[in-house]
């Protein structure tokens, strides 16, 4: 039985607004994407997982979605994303789209009849409550500040209070109605018809609510986090993603609880689920360790594969986490301005990049990692765009910055010279040297890495097996094999340390010191037949 390729794929996503801009509008879209899917197939990843293309105000750059079943303007049609799936897998690539089920945009046809009369029946579909000047409960919005927002009647007098976990733009859907899990089922049919491979799931441990409204107290079952029944939603979701064979259901589950994560991942719920605990975990050799094993564990526990994720479009880019004296990440530490030794942390980036694509399962590729890019950290306050940052004081605009292709200035390529707008976001001068064009056919460069990399995982059996066995390793060294004839040697400690017996280098993240891996390398090696 071929391996399901959701097992072992590498999934490079794509944040279609930074991606490329193909109608010059500063914005990226389909046509830019459609451009550059040689880019993709060149790399070597084998599928595309697309931050959300649908119609929306763009409150959450997207994620606050108005129609789940169109694609906006900025981006292009629905036509075009038909064909740019067709494209995309004669490229050899798979597509998975997401799909964010815990709210709506305002603009939902849904939340504007909601909101047009007290009593219309759509109210149903979100969490309106009656209440005087306070909101219904205490609970805090996911971006900072107060989840209710109260509306104001069509009479101009104060109405009800809804609930929305992020922005107000974000109206939470009450998933205890019918009608919001009959719709969204047939949203994923609207999508696995179009021929996507898989589905990435937003926030998918919040959808269900106590409807008691309790407030959030310790000890006690949380309100809206992980409840129990969000399991049958899933259950029915696999239901259907098992009607088209060889599609896949890949959860976004931020929980630190292991065991709590694995019930996502139970044979007839979901396939997979980001690695968050891999994504936030220090650099550092015992804590690398002791996630790699709990990951492993916690995934065999229900016989699903391991994921590997290193940054996404929520996340400080980790060349510059690496590249910190506190290299772990966590939204609640998440700070901007924190010194950064970035020659360090692109240093640690390439090894992790070894890392990350060795282990058993699936690894995530987020678009600008294959070019080293670190975060951008001076974005004019007057050029942000990121609700989280209008609401905490810390955002994600950082890691959204549009990608240098190509020259020696912004745009860098990523609109046409014809462009009449400047990128939507600006992308920093310094970003020259990392643009595709400079790091193309320079052995020396992150996107060489990556190519060479995922060359080498493709060809090499012992990658697509989920053995793993740990090596005898110097302190502060990491080595594993995989197989009886490839091993990974990760050196986190301060001093170089020798090679194992081996027959072949395959790779190293970081030129070696003849026999010695010098301090934050990473190597490949084919060892010897056993
Ligand atoms: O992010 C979810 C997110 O930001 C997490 O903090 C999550 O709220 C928390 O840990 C609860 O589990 C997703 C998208 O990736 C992000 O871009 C969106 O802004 C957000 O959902 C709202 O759709």
């Amino acid at each position: 039985m071929a391996t399901p390729w959701w097992r072992d794929a590498v999934i490079y996503q794509i944040y279609p607004r930074s991606f490329a801009d193909g109608d010059g509008d500063g914005i990226g879209d389909l046509d830019g994407i459609r451009h550059r899917l040689g880019h993709l197939a060149d790399l070597g990843v084998d599928a595309i997982w697309m931050s959300p293309w649908y119609p929306s105000p763009m409150a959450d750059a997207g994620y606050d979605v108005a129609d789940f079943r169109d694609i906006d303007p900025v981006f292009g049609t629905l036509a075009g994303a038909e064909s740019l799936i067709r494209e995309a897998h004669a490229a050899g690539l798979r597509m998975i789209v997401d799909i964010v089920p815990n709210h709506v945009s305002r603009a939902h046809p849904w939340f504007a009849a909601a909101l047009a009369s007290p009593d219309a029946p759509e109210r149903d579909y979100f969490w309106f409550r009656p209440g005087g000047d306070t909101a219904p409960t205490g609970w805090r919005s996911e971006f900072g500040g107060p989840a209710w927002t109260r509306t104001t009647n069509p009479d101009g007098t104060p109405g009800d209070w809804y609930l929305h976990l992020f922005t107000p733009e974000q109206p939470d859907l009450n998933w205890d109605h019918p009608d919001v899990r009959a719709e969204f089922e047939s949203i994923l049919r609207f999508w696995f018809d179009r021929g996507v491979d898989g589905i990435r799931i937003d926030s998918a441990a919040l959808l269900l609510k106590d409807p008691a409204l309790p407030e959030v107290a310790d000890g006690a079952p949380h309100p809206y986090h992980d409840r129990d029944g969000v399991h049958d939603i899933y259950r029915a979701w696999r239901r259907v993603a098992d009607e088209y064979p060889g599609r896949a259901l890949i959860g976004e589950v931020w929980l630190p609880d292991p065991e709590r994560f694995a019930n996502y991942l139970r044979p007839d719920e979901l396939h997979a689920a980001f690695n968050f605990d891999f994504l936030g975990c220090a650099w550092d050799p015992g804590l690398l360790r002791e996630c790699i094993d709990r990951t492993l564990h916690v995934h065999a526990a229900v016989g699903a594969p391991a994921t590997w994720v290193l940054s996404n479009h929520d996340v400080t880019r980790h060349p510059t986490r690496y590249g910190r004296a506190d290299t772990t990440f966590s939204f609640a530490a998440k700070r901007e301005g924190v010194p950064v030794d970035l020659e360090l942390g692109t240093r640690r980036a390439r090894a992790a990049t070894l890392l990350s694509l060795s282990l058993p399962g699936a690894a995530y590729v987020y678009q600008g990692e294959e070019l080293g890019l670190w975060e951008h950290e001076s974005i004019p306050p007057g050029l942000r765009q990121d609700p989280m940052w209008a609401r905490s004081g810390h955002g994600r605009d950082g890691c959204r910055v549009p990608l240098p292709w190509h020259g020696d200035e912004p745009p860098f390529g990523f609109s046409p010279d014809s462009a009449a707008e400047p990128p939507w976001l600006p992308q920093p001068p310094e970003w020259k040297g990392l643009t595709v064009a400079a790091q193309r056919g320079d052995p020396s460069s992150m996107l060489e890495l990556y190519r060479a990399a995922l060359r080498v995982r493709r060809g090499e059996p012992g990658l697509h097996t989920p053995a793993l066995d740990w090596l005898p390793a110097a302190p502060g060294v990491l080595a594993f094999t995989r197989g009886p004839g490839f091993a990974c040697v990760l050196n986190l400690s301060a001093a170089p340390v020798a090679l194992p017996d081996h027959d072949t280098r395959l790779l190293a993240s970081s030129p070696l010191d003849g026999d010695l891996v010098p301090p934050d390398t990473a190597v490949w090696l084919r060892l010897q037949h056993r």
